[in-house]
C-alpha cells in the first residue's frame, strides 16, 4: 500500500470510525496514546503561514468575552495573502479533540487539499499536524473555514470562530483605489430557536407555482408538526468586535478605500449601508463583476464576499452597519471616523433598494448554450431529522454513511445545474472548487456574472453554467451550515 492510499484508507476508517460513537481509530493511523505526540512532530522546512485550530476567549466588547473555536487564537484567522499561481506551504495544527476541515472556500484546488471530508481530503486530525502545499487559484477574495458536520453540536464547523479572509494577488492590479480594509461579519453565542428570521431581501419576482406544489406534495405533514430549528445569535460582530468596540476604520476626505467584505456566518444573509456613501461594487465571491455599478446597500449570503470601492465625501464619524435594527444594536457594525470628525457615530436607514446580481451583469451578453443541463430540485421536509428541518435533493437526502457520487461529470463538459427550490428558504448554494456563472435569476437570462456562492430565492428556478475543469470529487451544497448537515448536499465527480 503506497503512502496515498494509505493516507485515503486511514482518514475514510477515521471518517466511518466518526459515525460509530466510541471507536477510537485515529486518521493516523497510531493509537491515541501515542498519537499525540508523534503527529507534532514538526515537518522540514519551514510554512508560509501557520494556522493553530484551538479553543480560546475573543473579546467582543469590554467586559465581553465568548468561548469558541478559533485559528490562532483570534478572530478572523489571520489574512492570507497568496500570489496567484506562486506555491504556498500551510502548517496547520489542530489542538481540539476533533478531526477538522480547512476549506480554501472559492479557490480550485485538488480534492486532496481542498477540505472537505466528501471529497476525500485527509483532514488535520484531532491534535495532529498536517502540511499543505498547494497553488493557489484563482486571483481575488477567497476566504478558509472549518467545514464538518456539526448537527445539533453549536460548537462545531461554521458555528465556531474558524473562518478567515484570503487575497489571492492577481497578476495584474486596475488599483483604482487608495487603500484595502478587510471586514469579516460573524455571529457568536449561537442558539436554536424555531422563529424563521429569513431576509426576503432579493426581489421576489413572482414564485413558480409548479414549485409551491412540488413543495406541498414533498412534505404533506407539513404545519401538522412544529417548524424545524432555525438558528439565531447572542452577539455580532465585524473583524470580532462589537459595534463600538473596535477601533474604527479612519479615513481621510477623497480617500478611496477599497473594502473586502467577507460573510462567514454559518447561517445568516448580512447587508450592510454606510449613511451618505455609496458602494462601487467591483468583484463578487473575488471576481471581477462586468460591470461595476455603486449602490447604496451590499448584500452577501452566508459565504458571500463583495469587493467594493467606496468614496470617502461625507465627512462625520458614521455607522457602517447591518440594515436589521437589532443585529446592528447586537453588534454587526463598525464606525468609519473621518479625520477631524468628533461626536456619537451617525446611523440612517438607506434609501429603499433591492439587490440584484443582474445589476452587475453584462447586458448585451447572452448565455453560451450548454452541453449539458442538470437539474437538481430542492425540497423540504419540516423538522423530519431530529426536530432539524431534512432537506432533499432530487428526493434523497444526502447519506453520510456511504458518501455516494451522486452524479458523473466529463471532464471539460460546459454544464448548466437548474436549481429549482420548491422549499420556503432562500438557499446560498455553492459548489466547491468551481467557479459558477449566473445564466438564469428570477426568470431572466443573464451572463458574466462570477460566483462559487449563488443564493436562490425559495420557489424559483435559478441556473448557473460550469466548466468540469476540475478532475476528482467536488461537493455541492448549501452553504448554510444547518441545512448542509441535514441532508443538503450532493457530490459530484469529474471523469
Ligand atoms: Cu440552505
Amino acid at each position: 500500500m503506497n503512502r496515498r492510499s494509505f493516507l485515503r484508507t486511514a482518514s475514510l476508517s477515521a471518517l466511518a470510525a466518526s459515525l460509530v460513537p466510541g471507536a477510537p481509530v485515529l486518521a493516523s493511523g497510531l493509537t491515541p496514546a501515542n498519537a499525540h505526540l508523534a503527529s507534532r512532530q514538526p515537518a522540514p522546512g519551514t510554512a508560509d503561514y501557520t494556522l493553530r485550530i484551538a479553543t480560546g476567549v475573543l473579546e467582543l466588547a469590554p467586559e465581553k468575552f465568548v468561548s469558541t473555536t478559533l485559528y490562532n487564537g483570534d478572530f478572523p484567522g489571520p489574512l492570507l495573502r497568496f500570489q496567484e499561481g506562486r506555491p504556498v506551504t500551510i502548517d496547520i495544527f489542530n489542538d481540539t479533540g476533533h478531526d477538522e476541515q480547512v476549506n480554501w472556500h472559492g479557490q480550485q484546488l485538488p480534492a486532496s487539499v481542498d477540505g472537505a471530508d466528501e471529497e476525500r481530503t485527509p483532514p488535520v486530525s484531532a491534535h495532529g499536524h498536517k502540511r499543505e502545499t498547494f497553488t493557489p487559484t484563482p486571483s481575488g477574495l477567497r476566504m478558509y473555514h472549518s467545514l464538518v458536520r456539526a448537527g445539533s453540536d453549536l460548537s462545531r464547523g461554521l458555528y465556531t470562530g474558524l473562518a478567515g479572509p484570503v487575497f489571492i494577488e492577481p497578476q495584474h492590479d486596475p488599483g483604482a483605489y487608495d487603500r484595502e480594509v478587510f471586514l469579516t461579519l460573524k455571529e457568536f453565542l449561537p442558539y436554536f430557536t424555531r422563529v424563521d428570521d429569513d431576509t426576503p431581501f432579493m426581489a421576489p419576482g413572482g414564485m413558480e407555482l409548479p414549485l409551491v406544489t412540488i413543495a406541498a406534495n414533498s412534505d404533506p405533514g407539513a404545519g401538522q408538526v412544529p417548524p424545524g430549528y432555525e438558528l439565531a445569535y447572542g452577539a455580532f460582530a465585524i473583524n470580532g468586535k462589537s459595534l463600538g468596540s473596535g477601533e474604527p476604520i479612519r479615513v481621510k476626505r477623497g480617500e478611496r478605500i477599497l473594502l473586502h467584505v467577507v460573510n462567514a456566518s454559518a447561517t445568516e444573509n448580512r447587508s450592510l449601508a454606510l449613511p451618505g456613501h455609496g458602494f462601487k461594487v467591483v468583484a463578487l465571491d473575488g471576481n471581477p463583476v462586468p460591470r461595476p455599478v455603486t449602490v447604496p446597500v451590499l448584500w452577501l449570503g452566508a459565504a458571500e464576499r463583495v469587493s467594493a470601492i467606496v468614496e470617502m465625501d461625507h465627512p462625520g464619524v458614521w455607522v457602517l452597519g447591518d440594515l436589521a435594527d437589532a443585529d446592528r444594536a447586537g453588534g454587526m457594525g463598525i464606525v468609519v471616523e473621518y479625520a477631524g470628525a468628533t461626536g456619537k457615530p451617525g446611523w440612517q436607514a438607506p434609501p429603499r433598494f433591492q439587490w440584484d446580481y443582474r445589476l452587475f451583469a453584462d447586458p448585451s451578453r447572452k448565455p453560451e448554450r450548454p452541453d449539458e443541463v442538470i437539474d437538481l430540485l430542492i425540497t423540504a421536509r419540516q423538522s423530519a431529522a431530529h426536530g432539524f428541518d431534512l432537506y432533499a435533493i432530487n428526493g434523497v437526502p444526502y447519506d453520510w454513511g456511504s458518501m455516494p457520487v451522486t452524479c458523473k461529470l466529463k471532464l471539460g463538459r460546459r454544464y448548466r445545474l437548474r436549481l429549482r427550490n420548491a422549499s420556503g428558504d432562500i438557499h446560498p448554494l455553492h459548489f466547491l472548487r468551481h467557479t459558477l456563472e449566473l445564466t438564469r435569476v428570477h426568470g431572466f437570462a443573464t451572463a458574466g456574472v462570477l460566483k462559487d456562492v449563488v443564493l436562490v430565492p425559495p420557489f424559483q428556478t435559478t441556473e448557473v453554467d460550469f466548466t468540469a475543469d476540475q478532475p476528482g470529487l467536488a461537493v455541492f451544497c448549501c452553504h448554510m451550515q444547518q441545512h448542509m448537515d441535514f441532508g443538503f448536499m450532493a457530490l459530484f465527480e469529474t471523469v
